[in-house]
């Protein structure tokens, strides 16, 4: 009988603080993956701040802000092969960026245009899962196909502390488990559930610890530190792709803005912790860590900022020259066999649109 052990709990970091925490080597990133990996960063912080500032000038819809959140995805999606597949929850939703995606199809997106929708295996992508945790059975489900075939590639969803409590989270943990599915099952345990806090959530003393019951490692990372999080996940790939089934990571964060921009949490989060997140958040941190290795310096930092500020007021110029959809599409894909009242309903949205 396979012996299940503890889940790893003590926070995994890499990262030091500068001063009296040293940094840690972590082996596997040469200098030039260390260097991607910050350029990821960058261009997802990038992303999230313009989406926000596109949001208050009407440009975007509703965005869910996932400021401080860019290590978990860009350190996740560094340590996965092309070959692997994401499934990411709208927190994600600028990952395909990773993944050579125009900043123009994400923003499409957001802006509900048919335009930011994309063919999920033109990038080993899936499509952005709005509701809460029903992406982990079919990464389960993918990631248990791809070892029935016999070839290497994983899954890896993210999802976040609230999606634990939801029966399709269970579902697809377990059957990953049972199945030895190569899996990666990411948590970004940020705190809040919009408005209800962890400790409504759960009586676990830490979410890692939910690996145990489906009899899987689990590890507890620090969310804040790009190389934690790209570690641990390495690590569980290589577990993946030796055969060995599904790996819970818990990457430990705090959401420091908003749940999105329709949400006010002045409401019911304490300002304090805010600050506190917003202090140590991860670009920050890892800005200070390539500059102690001698890899970043501020004509560096100014280039590849530049670059990435570019890359969204292309992105923002090309999703809004997108030529409005037909608003048949509303109808179009929703049931095989229309019922009548759909070409009327069709007719009355044309003559009061115009369109
Ligand atoms: C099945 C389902 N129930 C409820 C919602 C409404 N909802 C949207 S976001 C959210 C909170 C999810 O929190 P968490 O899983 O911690 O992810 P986070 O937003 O913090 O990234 C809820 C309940 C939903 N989208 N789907
Ligand atoms: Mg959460």
């Amino acid at each position: 009988m396979a012996q299940v052990l503890p889940a790893e709990r003590d926070l995994r970091r890499v990262i030091g603080d500068g001063d009296t925490v040293p940094d840690r080597d972590v082996e596997g990133v040469d200098e030039q993956g260390l260097l991607d990996l910050y350029r990821s960063l960058v261009l997802l912080r990038t992303y999230d701040e313009r989406s926000v500032v596109y949001h208050r000038q009407g440009r975007i819809g509703t965005y869910a802000i996932y400021w401080g959140h860019e290590a978990i995805q860009a350190g996740a999606c560094h340590a996965l092969a092309d070959e692997d597949w994401i499934f990411p929850s709208y927190r994600e939703s600028a990952i395909g960026l990773l993944r050579g995606m125009p900043p123009a199809t994400v923003l499409s997106w957001w802006r509900g245009h048919p335009a930011g929708w994309w063919n999920p295996e033109d990038y080993n992508l899936a499509s952005i899962c709005v509701p809460i945790g029903t992406h982990v059975p079919h990464a389960a489900g993918l990631a248990w196909g791809k070892r029935l075939r016999g070839e290497t590639a994983c899954a890896l969803a993210f999802f976040g502390d609230g999606a634990t409590s939801e029966g399709s989270f269970h579902e697809g943990a377990n059957f990953a488990a049972v199945m030895r599915a190569p899996l990666i099952l990411l948590c970004n345990n940020n705190g809040w559930a919009i408005s209800t806090p962890l400790s409504a959530q759960t009586r676990a003393e830490a979410l890692v610890d939910k690996a145990a019951g489906y009899g899987i490692p689990g590890t507890r990372v620090d969310g804040n530190d790009v190389l934690a999080v790209h570690e641990a996940v390495r690590e569980a790939v290589a577990r993946a792709r030796a055969g060995e089934g599904p790996t819970f990571v818990e990457a430990v964060s705090y959401r420091a803005a908003p749940h999105a921009t329709a949400d006010d949490p002045t409401a019911y989060i304490d300002p304090e912790k805010v600050e506190e997140a917003r202090a140590n958040e991860c670009l920050g941190r890892y800005e200070g860590y390539l500059r102690r290795v001698g890899l970043l310096d501020d004509a560096l930092e100014q280039e590849i900022k530049g670059a990435a500020a570019e890359a969204m007021r292309a992105g923002i110029a090309a999703a809004e020259a997108e030529p409005p959809a037909d608003v048949g599409l509303v109808f179009e894909h929703a049931l095989v066999d229309p019922p009548p009242s759909f070409a009327s309903d069709l007719a009355d949205l044309r003559r009061i649109l115009g369109a």
